[in-house]
């Protein structure tokens, strides 16, 4: 395999240029952050310690229905798709986990593969099962669905590579499975809402029946499309539903792009934990629907009051609660690897700027209906800038301060084109 990583000179060259700047903002925002008893050397060591996995099919450039423009030295199997999550890794210092998507990522050696990402230090995320389109020459088609299709055969068929996708997830070291299905309706009338959902259900008993005793089962719910009038896991109602139908070990999922507008997703994730169903995030940012836009583009604050949550229940020690964090974008305009840094740097600010909410106010001002000051406590933490301990935290670790200007100056996307030659694949391509 052909290593093409951010050699370490060039980020310690870049780096130099910004330590001297860096050292006196982080000195000023230690100053500010000490006014408030906030050491800001243990909020910086939790930002060494934050993680978020990158979806293997985020490396590549994205698509609508209509078009895909594909990007110069796009990663073309699952091995150069490494490549670049390690590149991302290697400069963010916050993306050791790639979550990889079967069947686009199966390969004939898993120990091969597994030898890949040992070698560049990459771990992997959850396993992600694809039902939502057939594959070559498939027997039973997925059309009309898949765990939830009237046909025993193609639920069976979807049953079998869920049961697969946890063998390799084995295999690579895995311990989550992530299902989401493209099955529901697109006219009223086409099908039995419960028929439908208790054949879903007992397709997932059966998923389920083969989880190994340390893994979890995350369900991924989404109101529409492929099917535009109903989806089977709609929201976060059926989703827990079906979680608790399954029993402990099977969770629900958050992906932020797959709810109508204005849903409020922080209290969802605030009943989640509270009944021990939160098992992780899709991270994005949406417009209009499930738009796939980069993580806190559009609503940072949105970003910051769920990881609000999230940090109010580990304060609490609540328990059961170990979310995984992952993003999942669809990039049509940039380069991949530039989005998935910021992204999870964006994800990373809302979790720090969390940390600094002053949650003994906050309890006091919600006691005493202070609705003002409870928000203004909220805005305080999201308004601070925490650059300097993101900066700080990559380069303790040996990552970029500015990892986009560092990948930028290595050249490694014009490096990878001479190796990958264009794809060609340019018709539509939803991610
Ligand atoms: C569906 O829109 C989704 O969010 C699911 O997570 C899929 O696995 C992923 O996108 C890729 O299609
Ligand atoms: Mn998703």
């Amino acid at each position: 395999m052909q290593q093409q990583r951010i050699d370490k000179a060039i980020i310690a060259e870049q780096n130099a240029k910004l330590e001297a700047n860096l050292q006196e903002d982080y000195q000023a925002l230690g100053n500010k952050l000490a006014r408030d008893n906030i050491n800001i050397d243990e909020i910086t060591s939790a930002a060494e310690k934050f993680q978020i996995a990158v979806p293997s099919w985020g490396t590549g450039t994205g698509g609508t229905r209509f078009a895909r423009f594909p990007g110069e030295g796009e990663p073309r199997n699952i091995f150069e798709k490494l490549e670049d999550s390690a590149v991302i890794n290697d400069l963010t210092q916050a993306t050791e986990r790639v979550s990889p998507h079967f069947p686009w990522d199966k390969v004939d050696d898993f120990s091969e593969l597994k030898d890949a990402s040992d070698a560049l230090n990459l771990k992997w995320d959850s396993i992600n099962s694809n039902t939502f389109q057939d594959q070559p020459g498939q027997e039973h088609s997925f059309k009309y669905g898949s765990l939830s299709n009237t046909s025993k055969d193609s639920r069976d068929l979807a049953i079998a590579h869920n049961l697969e996708c946890i063998e390799w997830g084995q295999m690579l070291g895995s311990k989550t499975l992530t299902v989401w299905v493209g099955d529901g309706s697109n006219h009223p009338g086409q099908q039995h809402f419960q028929h439908a959902f208790e054949r879903y259900l007992e397709s997932m008993k059966e998923i389920y029946a083969g989880l190994p005793s340390d893994w979890e089962m995350h369900i991924e719910h989404k109101m529409f499309e492929p099917a535009f009038y109903s989806t089977i896991i709609q929201d976060w109602g059926s989703n827990i539903l079906a979680a608790m139908e399954l029993g402990p070990q099977a969770k629900s999922l958050v992906d932020l792009g797959h709810h109508a507008p204005n849903v409020n997703i922080e209290m969802i994730v605030s009943r989640l934990i509270q009944f021990k169903k939160l098992g992780g995030f899709h991270f994005n940012d949406s417009k209009y629907g499930d738009d796939d836009l980069d993580s806190g583009s559009l609503h940072p604050y949105q970003q910051f009051l769920i990881f609000n949550e999230l940090v109010d229940a580990e304060h609490r020690n609540q328990a059961e609660f170990n979310p995984n964090y992952m993003l999942d974008q669809s990039h049509n305009v940039t380069d991949p690897i530039e989005s998935l840094m910021n992204s999870a740097a964006s994800v990373q600010r809302s979790y720090i700027a969390a940390l600094l909410v002053d949650r003994n106010a906050l309890t006091q001002y919600q006691a005493d209906n202070d609705a003002l000051m409870a928000s203004n406590t909220l805005k305080k933490a999201f308004t601070t800038d925490v650059s300097p301990i993101l900066e700080m935290a990559r380069l303790r670790k040996g990552g970029a301060i500015d990892p986009i200007a560092t990948y930028r100056a290595s050249g490694y996307r014009s490096a990878v084109a001479k190796v990958r030659p264009n794809s060609g694949g340019n018709g539509s391509g939803i991610v």
